[in-house]
C-alpha cells in the first residue's frame, strides 16, 4: 500500500489533545450542553477506503457517527451535533480538505493530514475562528 500522503490517514486514531475547539463549536452554533459533552469525550477515528469510496467513522461512548464519500463529489452529511450540511472532500497533495456548508449558509473547512510526528492533525476553520485537534495511531 502507498502510505504516503492522504493514504497515510487510513487506520484507527485516538484523540490526544486540541486547541480552541470550544470556540470553533460556538462559531458553528453548537449549544452549550453539546459542547460540554463533546469536550468530555476522547473519540476514536477510523478511516478506510474500498474501491475509491472512503469512510470516516468517529466512535465515542456517547455517540458514533459515520460518513462515506468519493473525493471531489458533493455529499449530504449529518454533523455530530445533528446539522445537515452539503460537504465535499478534496485530496490536495498530502491534505484532506473537507468543506461544508449548512442550511443557513455557514461554511466550515476541516483539513486533515499526517504531521511530522506521525499524528493525525485536524485543522478546523469557521468564520474567523481556527481550532486544531490531534490524534495518535491506535495500538
Ligand atoms: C471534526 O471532525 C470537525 C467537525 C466537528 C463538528 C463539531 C460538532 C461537535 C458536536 C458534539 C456533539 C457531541 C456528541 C459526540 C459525537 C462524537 C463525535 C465527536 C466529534 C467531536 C474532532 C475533529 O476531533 N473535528
Amino acid at each position: 500500500m502507498d502510505s504516503s500522503g492522504v493514504q497515510g490517514l487510513k487506520g484507527s486514531w485516538d484523540y490526544v489533545d486540541g486547541e480552541n475547539f470550544d470556540e470553533y463549536m460556538k462559531e458553528l452554533g453548537v449549544g452549550w450542553a453539546l459542547r460540554m459533552t463533546a469536550k468530555g469525550i476522547k473519540p476514536r477515528i477510523i478511516i478506510s477506503e474500498a474501491g475509491g469510496k472512503w469512510t470516516l467513522r468517529t466512535e465515542s461512548a456517547i455517540k458514533t457517527v459515520t460518513y462515506d464519500f468519493t473525493p471531489g463529489q458533493e455529499f449530504d452529511e449529518t454533523t455530530p451535533d445533528g446539522r445537515e450540511v452539503k460537504s465535499t472532500i478534496n485530496f490536495e497533495g498530502n491534505k484532506w480538505v473537507h468543506t461544508s456548508i449548512d442550511k443557513s449558509g455557514k461554511k466550515s473547512v476541516v483539513t486533515r493530514y499526517v504531521d511530522d510526528k506521525g499524528q493525525h492533525m485536524i485543522e478546523m476553520e469557521c468564520g474567523s475562528v481556527k481550532a486544531r485537534r490531534w490524534y495518535k495511531r491506535a495500538e
